[in-house]
């Protein structure tokens, strides 16, 4: 008896999560004996969301757990490679390919896609707010805004986007981090005063957790800040500003003033902490405003999600494709200067790139071969550093 309304671990690899369309697909395939036609399908994905540019390709590990096992051979972008949805001439980018009896694969259609869609969602807005905080600690504080069954995947995508660190003790136990974190209202409701609360959290918490305090429950922000770098001293790393929207008016100028009124009384070490219905366009103001650390929820785990597809382009070694897509297996190639992506139908010359003349390579990696996964599948603490040096090539 199931106690949450999540599939399992088995439900997931059997794909019992998928759409009946494709369980009833395969019923057919096998009544008219066509169980073992070879199909090659791609997958690309449609316009972004928020007018995004460009996507973080997150998920990769998890898909390649799925297809495990089913007589397939997939090649696939690496975990974390930054991407547009259409290439340098506006064709498609196909970000994975599978090759097999299409029976063998096709209920795995449906778990495969919300893996990538979801994730990459997550990743992507987790690295435009990256971008915006530069080099700034971004927390990723949004493991309440969605399923807890979620969380790890949020952590794990929001860290593999360029996060610092999440607040979820799930989501860091699968990243092998620290949780981090402040601390809630609650903490300052109870003990019915603030001071009492800091001091209480300096006390009783391990030393090596940086302690900031809350200073938005009762009175003005700058107010409880100076009361507590005054509790503290030398002791309190930061204050946290989670000012309740009915109170924010103008949060940078907020930020502005707790940063001035902490520095005229000798308190620059005290960082400010903001949270609290952040976005890109906020975290890049609130940082110009004097923040030095972004607790960020909502905006990054209830990310829209990447619009996927995928579809058969290729039966038996002839090209095919429904109406808008098109047909015929593909080479995908990245410039490795200015991440310019060329398709191409499979086999063609290697191109340079059309954009800066450099040299292009293949991204499209072999994951999984007769159903065997043949690729490293890396630490996400790796696939965050191939994402953080893809995104130099933006700031560039
Ligand atoms: C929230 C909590 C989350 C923040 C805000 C995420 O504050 O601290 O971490 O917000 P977002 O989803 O809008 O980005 P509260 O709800 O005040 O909770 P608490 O008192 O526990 O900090």
């Amino acid at each position: 008896m199931r106690m949450f309304h999540v599939a399992s671990d088995d439900e997931i690899k059997r794909g019992e999560t998928t759409d009946i369309y494709f369980l009833r697909t395969e019923e057919i395939l096998k009544a008219k004996g066509l169980d073992n036609v070879v199909a090659y399908a791609e997958i690309t994905s449609g316009r972004f969301p928020r007018d995004w540019q460009w996507a973080v390709l997150c998920g990769i590990e998890e898909a390649a757990k799925l297809l495990e096992g089913h007589p397939v051979n997939v090649d696939a972008m690496p975990e974390g490679t930054i991407f547009t949805w259409t290439d340098f001439r506006g064709v498609r980018v196909p970000v994975m390919t599978i090759e097999g009896p299409y029976a063998s694969y096709a209920r795995l259609e449906t778990p495969l896609l919300g893996m990538l869609c979801q994730s990459s969602g997550i990743a992507t807005a987790a690295a435009r707010i990256r971008l915006a905080a530069g080099d700034k600690l971004v927390l990723n504080f949004g493991a309440r805004r969605m399923h807890p069954a979620l969380s790890p995947l949020i952590g794990r995508s929001a860290y593999i986007g360029g996060v610092d660190a999440v607040s979820s003790v799930a989501a860091a136990k699968l990243l092998g981090i620290e949780p981090v974190g402040t601390m809630p209202h609650a903490l300052i409701i109870v003990f019915g005063d603030q001071v009492k609360a800091w001091k209480a959290f300096d006390e009783v918490i391990s030393k090596d957790v940086p302690r900031v305090a809350l200073v938005d429950t009762y009175y003005d922000e700058k107010v409880e800040a100076v009361m507590a770098a005054e509790a503290l001293g030398e002791r309190l790393w930061g204050v946290r500003l989670d000012t309740p929207g009915s109170r924010r008016g103008n949060f940078a100028e907020i930020v502005r003033e707790v940063r001035w009124e902490l520095d005229v009384r000798g308190y620059k070490h005290v960082k400010i902490v903001v949270s609290g219905g952040l976005n890109e366009e906020s975290v890049r103001e609130l940082s110009e405003a004097g923040a030095d650390a972004f607790g960020v929820g909502t905006w990054i785990s209830n990310a829209p999600v990447i619009d996927f597809a995928m579809d058969i382009v290729d039966i038996g070694g002839k090209p095919v494709a429904k109406k808008g897509k098109l047909g015929g297996k593909k080479d995908v190639w990245r410039c490795g200067k200015c991440l310019t992506l060329v398709v191409r139908p499979k086999g063609s010359a290697k191109p340079k790139c059309p954009r800066c003349g450099s040299e292009m390579v293949s991204i499209l990696k072999p994951l999984i071969r007769n159903g065997e996964i043949v690729a490293d599948l890396p630490h996400p603490k790796q696939i965050r550093e191939y994402v953080l040096s893809q995104l130099e090539a933006f700031r560039a």
